[in-house]
């Protein structure tokens, strides 16, 4: 069995049980780890992380223990969870979204997981399947259609994207005490979860769906699965080809499966 899951954001400071949250989806990992050959975590699995210059960056010790920074003293059983799904066999894929792009080799090498910086296709049970957050992705011809001010919008997030994945301001944001980055980064994460709660932004339908957009332009493709929306979709696009948008694990609870080339969305349950 495969398993993808994005948009944990974990630690978000809009949960009220950020320690149940995180329990959460690493009993969901622990049960996929039963059966699971490869596990894709799409993105977001955090509402802020940045490993920072000046902290521990060895976490787990010849001796078996584990001594997280304070910074990441939440994410410790999530932590064990990983190590141990690696250990046992289980390829777990980790692709950065736009919350949690800073990681710089800290969680790689301490879990065993493989951390993705671009967008990833993988033949899997015999499908071509791409992968990828879903933020930064929009066909250029989508883009002339939109309306101006969506556009503007766009340009707006695009460069602030640029910035946040540019390695200068990435090096002068690790040297802060992590306090101080944490503060103002789970702040700003806490500030987007709001406006989100408050005005979701719904399915937009086929046509101005970007990422829809992008798997119909991509017939390569058998299957493109994407997270970042918050929107739970799975749309046929003819000749068997088909796009997947994986809701979340943070109010949705939502995961995807394939097996025997069988690809489904499901709903965690309590
Ligand atoms: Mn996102």
């Amino acid at each position: 069995m495969i398993y993808f899951l994005s948009d944990a954001h974990l630690g978000s400071r809009v949960i009220a049980d950020p320690e149940g949250h995180v329990d959460r989806l690493s009993r969901l990992l622990r049960q996929m780890g039963t059966d699971a050959t490869h596990i894709f975590l799409l993105g977001d699995i955090f509402d802020f992380w940045y490993e920072y210059l000046f902290e521990p960056h060895r976490w787990l010790h010849a001796d078996g223990t584990w001594h997280m920074p304070r910074s990441k003293q939440l994410y410790l059983p999530l932590m064990q969870t990983l190590r141990t799904l690696t250990d046992g066999g289980v390829e777990v894929h980790f692709f950065i979204g736009n919350h949690d792009i800073w990681t710089f080799g800290d969680l790689a090498r301490n879990t065993g997981i493989r951390v993705h910086r671009q967008p990833e296709a993988f033949t899997l049970d015999g499908k071509r399947i791409f992968m990828a957050h879903g933020d930064g992705i929009v066909p250029s011809d989508f883009m002339q259609r939109l309306p101006t001010e969506l556009q503007v919008k766009i340009r707006r997030f695009m460069r602030l994207r640029a910035f946040f994945h540019h390695p200068v301001p990435q090096f002068l944001f690790r040297l802060l005490p992590p306090a101080l980055g944490d503060a103002f980064g789970y702040e700003w994460a806490r500030r987007s979860r709001l406006k989100e709660i408050r005005r979701p932004c719904p399915y937009k339908g086929e046509k101005n769906e970007e990422l829809v957009q992008w798997a119909k332009e991509h017939p390569e493709y058998d299957y493109c699965v994407f997270g970042h929306r918050h929107i739970r979709l799975d749309l046929e696009l003819g000749n068997n080809r088909r796009v997947l948008i994986l809701g979340d694990f943070f109010q949705q609870f939502t995961y995807a499966v394939l097996h025997n080339g069988q690809l489904q969305i499901c709903q965690h349950t309590l």
